[in-house]
């Protein structure tokens, strides 16, 4: 047994978590369940009671070394334990949907990696399921962590203010190049069964919410498409090549609800790009500029500035009255990645406490799964218009 690590300081009523899935996110949102108590004034203090995975010997050494009280191969019996109140999702996609409906099914809150599925039908079924949950008591959160970026938190409140008048332009790019050497392996990320797409639905899924959040708008429609630079790749679980199923990059134009227009990128092959997650909004009375790869810096441009002394300003996002940095150090003492997964567990713990539906809900992720897959069905379709 584990000495089980919580944040649980007798002072708050727990939560007891389980969470399935232990690679890149499964390490990141324990590092938040491990933090958010700690540093954010949260009703409950988070038990880490059990990590599931599908290797016995493997998931117990990660539940030792991320701070899991027990490991467990078996996610039906997980999700129906009576010491767990939330499962934490971090699995590949073509598990989200049985996971979280029997997790909500057994009374349990829901914390569901992005994209939410891998189908529109899995999305709208994982939706009913959240539905019904919420008339028991019972909450649940797709992890778009990016909305809680403080530089972003920031932006989105300087368009509901007006700062930058009527919205009519969205440029958004999530670039990356961990997949540029034809010579790197197979994935699951690279087979649709598992993933469901390729860059579109890992990283073009996070710049579709992001300017939604942003904006305060909905993609309304898309022109798109997609292509797959690398079609076969030295297979990571036997001999030989096997065929790469999902694209490599994918760009789309979009309308918005609000008349604004955008333009979309993702890519895992911009060679040099780690994680550049941008999205720059263009309004009549102002911009907004922003690269994660500079993610405590927020670029504003007034158009009520002066000729003389207009241009972007750099906001350093890290003054306490900024969103979520007041819990963290003095000005100037930058955050990274991992604080916006404490930042969305903070928000969801006081969500859940308050009775108040989390966001960004089932339902945000199935507006965006209904953006995939209307960008597919463009870019199969000569990049037409497709309405979302
Ligand atoms: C892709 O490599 C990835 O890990 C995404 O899956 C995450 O959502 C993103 O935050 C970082 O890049």
């Amino acid at each position: 047994m584990t000495e089980q690590t919580n944040s649980n300081d007798g002072r708050r009523p727990e939560l007891r978590v389980a969470m399935v899935g232990h690679a890149f996110m499964g390490a990141v949102h324990s590092q938040a369940w491990r933090s958010v108590a700690r540093f954010f004034d949260v009703p409950r203090s988070p038990t880490m009671v059990v990590l599931g995975g599908r290797d016995p010997e493997r998931t117990a050494q990660a539940a030792q070394r991320m701070g899991w009280a027990e490991s467990s191969t078996d996610w039906r019996e997980l999700v129906r334990r009576d010491d767990v109140d939330l499962v934490d999702i971090c699995t590949p996609g073509d598990t989200h949907a049985e996971i979280a409906i029997a997790a909500l099914e057994a009374g349990k809150h829901v914390l569901c990696e992005k994209p939410l599925a891998n189908t529109v039908d899995e999305a709208e079924r994982m939706v009913r399921a959240a539905e019904q949950a919420r008339e028991r008591g019972v909450f649940s959160m797709v992890a778009f962590n990016y909305r809680r970026v403080p530089a972003l938190a920031l932006a989105r409140r300087l368009v509901a203010e007006g700062r930058l008048g009527e919205i009519r332009h969205v440029r958004a790019a999530y670039l990356q190049d961990w997949l540029a050497d034809a010579a790197a392996p197979m994935t699951w990320r690279l087979r649709r069964e598992q993933a469901g797409s390729g860059s579109l639905g890992d990283i073009g899924a996070h710049i579709i919410d992001a300017s939604q959040f942003v904006t305060g708008q909905t993609i309304t429609g898309v022109s798109g498409l997609t292509e797959t630079f690398v079609r076969q790749r030295p297979s990571d679980t036997a001999g030989g090549l096997e065929d790469v199923t999902v694209d490599d990059c994918a760009l789309f134009t979009a309308r918005f609800s609000g008349g604004a227009v955008g333009s979309f990128e993702a890519t895992r092959y911009a060679l040099g790009r780690k994680n550049a997650m941008r999205i720059e909004v263009n309004g009549s009375r102002g911009s907004l500029a922003f690269d994660f790869e500079s993610m405590n810096e927020l670029w504003f441009h007034d158009g009520a500035d002066a000729p003389e002394t207009e241009g972007f300003r750099r906001i350093v996002v890290t003054e306490p009255t900024h969103p979520y940095v007041g819990a963290w150090w003095p000005p100037g003492h930058v955050l990274g990645y991992e604080h916006t997964f404490t930042h969305e567990l903070a928000d969801l713990l006081t969500a859940i406490e308050s009775g108040t539906p989390p966001e960004p809900s089932f339902a945000d992720g199935l507006r965006v799964q209904r953006v995939l897959a209307a960008v597919e069905r463009s870019a199969e379709n000569g990049s037409s218009f497709v309405k979302v």
